[in-house]
């Protein structure tokens, strides 16, 4: 893997960004050596940033900062190897300014000490309440991620707030935005999940609120290099003074960006999206503001979770109300289909399509947009080849048709995203669901006649090479579906399945 500074477009993805081995100036580090805390690294800036008159290298904490030793002893009886703990010291070093001081126990032992000089005045915590209140008063997703933009803008000032929802393949989205007037709305951008590597998103599970201060920074090293504890590079994973990947700083510096704050949202434990805050100029946020945009994106998770488990109640309840359509249907007009078709958005809505298909006995009934006649037929012979499980019939999904079943990439437009219940034992019997392609329903707010051409070199990174790139990855592909979709999917399926039962052997008692 590539040492952190070292990676280009062919191995970015691999980085190893949590071994920074320096930081952003706009404070110092000290790494201490336990029970008495001497000095074991420093960053390079820390004795002029401390303002001592010599190196802090090998001392005692408490020799020369004994201000310090004494706030953060009782801090030490915690773990802090999860979350750090932070303690403001007013007095600094030697009656210098007041310090925000952040601590924690990194892998391979030690406390690592940040020092940053503390905000002159604190947010008031009265704005965390009605912020709190418009997230938790949500009663849906698009309206809470405005809110969020919105408040997050408020609560910070930063000129640009942007909400990134990851898709279950990880690809991104700009799902709601609040700018400054005169700037380039990114709303509706997608990009690919390339630009946060893999790595980056699991660190930003643990590490929820990250900040570049000033894109045109110098990195400050720390000395020496390796940690004395480990013979290794010092693990940064939770350092908020952490210096970011070059390759993402010059992303940001080819958008026009001078500082960012990102909180990430994690639903369930996953990393399901991300409060981007981008400033044209440096801007600083102190520990108490960051303090409170950690928890607020806490508060935006466990609100989308609540709202997330209300659309798959709501999905369960519609299936069920099905259910009973059906069988009026089948004594009303002596066929259950009218009641699937009565209503198509019945049929879509839960499952996120845009088209769905009935095929039974030979013949198909349709809703929204699908394939024509052969189409159909073609794409349920495909189904009775595909495997089906031991205990029954599961459903059978692809999000790229073209790639499953290269005969049938003719129909990548309307129908890349293929999701199939069967309803009977019946070969070419089945309910199924259809997403179009997504390159063909999203597109670039820009100039589309610009083409972009997606080289190699990290002079062009930027959202508009990210957008042009995610064309390019998902060409040919749907929205995934997701196990909730397949859940529903086979919940209906399975109910259809009861009913097209009933109905056979009613028909033939009739017959007899
Ligand atoms: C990180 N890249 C990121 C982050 C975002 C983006 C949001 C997370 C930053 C954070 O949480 O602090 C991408 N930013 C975007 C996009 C837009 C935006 C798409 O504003 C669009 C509007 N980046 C690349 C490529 C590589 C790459 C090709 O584009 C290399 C494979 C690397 N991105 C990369 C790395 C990080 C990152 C290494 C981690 C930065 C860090 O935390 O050190």
């Amino acid at each position: 893997s590539p040492a952190f500074g070292t990676a280009d477009l062919s191995n970015c993805e691999r980085e190893q960004i949590h071994l920074a081995a320096s930081i952003q100036p706009h404070g110092a580090l000290l790494a201490l050596h336990e029970p008495e805390l001497t000095v074991l690294q420093v960053s390079a800036n820390a004795t002029a940033f401390l303002g001592l008159d010599r190196p802090a290298l090998g001392r005692r904490l408490g020799d020369f900062a004994p201000d310090i030793a004494r706030a953060i002893a009782p801090l030490l009886n915690d773990p802090l190897d999860v979350v750090p703990a932070a303690v403001r010291v007013p007095a600094g070093v030697a009656g210098g300014p007041a310090l925000d001081v952040q601590l924690h126990r990194p892998i391979g032992g030690g406390v690592i000490l940040e020092l940053e000089r503390a905000a002159p005045e604190d947010v008031a915590p009265r704005q965390l309440e009605p912020a709190l209140q418009a997230i938790l008063g949500s009663y849906a997703l698009r309206p809470l991620c405005e809110e969020v933009c919105r408040t997050f803008r408020g609560l910070t000032g930063y000129d640009r707030v942007m909400l990134y929802r990851f898709d279950d393949d990880g690809h991104g989205e700009v799902f709601a935005e609040e700018h400054a007037a005169g700037l380039e709305p990114y709303l509706g951008n997608r990009y690919p999940a390339s630009d946060i590597p893999a790595i980056a998103r699991r660190l930003y599970i643990r590490n929820r609120v990250r900040v570049v201060t000033d894109v045109h920074y110098a990195p400050v090293p720390l000395e020496p290099r390796l940690s004395p504890l480990t013979g290794q590079d010092l693990d940064m994973s939770l350092c908020i003074l952490r210096s970011t990947s070059p390759m993402h700083v010059q992303y940001l510096k080819n958008m026009g960006v001078g500082a960012t704050l990102v909180a990430s949202i994690l639903v369930g434990g996953r990393l399901w999206g991300l409060i981007s805050c981008h400033h044209q100029t440096p801007r600083r946020t102190p520990f108490a503001l960051r303090a409170i945009t950690e928890l607020l994106a806490e508060a935006v998770g466990t609100r989308i979770a609540a709202l997330e488990s209300f659309v798959q109640s709501q999905a369960e309840l519609a299936v069920r109300r099905l259910e009973q359509r059906m069988i009026e249907a089948i004594t009303r007009d002596g066929d259950w289909r009218t009641a699937l078709f009565d209503h198509a958005q019945t049929l879509l809505v839960p499952l996120g399509a845009s088209g769905a298909a009935l095929l039974f006995e030979g013949q198909a009934q349709t809703a929204g947009e699908v394939p024509g006649t052969a189409g159909l037929r073609d794409i349920g012979k495909w189904l009775d080849g595909q495997p089906r499980g031991p205990g029954g019939a599961p459903v059978i999904a692809t999000a790229s048709l073209a790639a499953d079943a290269p005969h049938l990439a003719g129909l990548t437009r309307v129908a890349s995203g293929v999701l199939a219940a069967p309803i009977s034992t019946a070969p070419g019997e089945y309910l199924v669901w259809f997403r179009p392609e997504q390159v063909s329903t999203v597109t670039w707010g820009g100039d589309p006649n610009k083409p972009v051409l997606v080289g190699d070199d990290p002079r062009d990174l930027s959202p508009r090479r990210s957008f042009a790139k995610w064309n390019q990855v998902v060409e040919g592909r749907s929205e995934p579906w997701s196990p909730k979709d397949l859940a529903t999917a086979r919940l209906i399926g399975d109910t259809v399945t009861d009913v097209v039962l009933q109905f056979r052997s009613v028909r033939m008692l009739i017959a007899e």
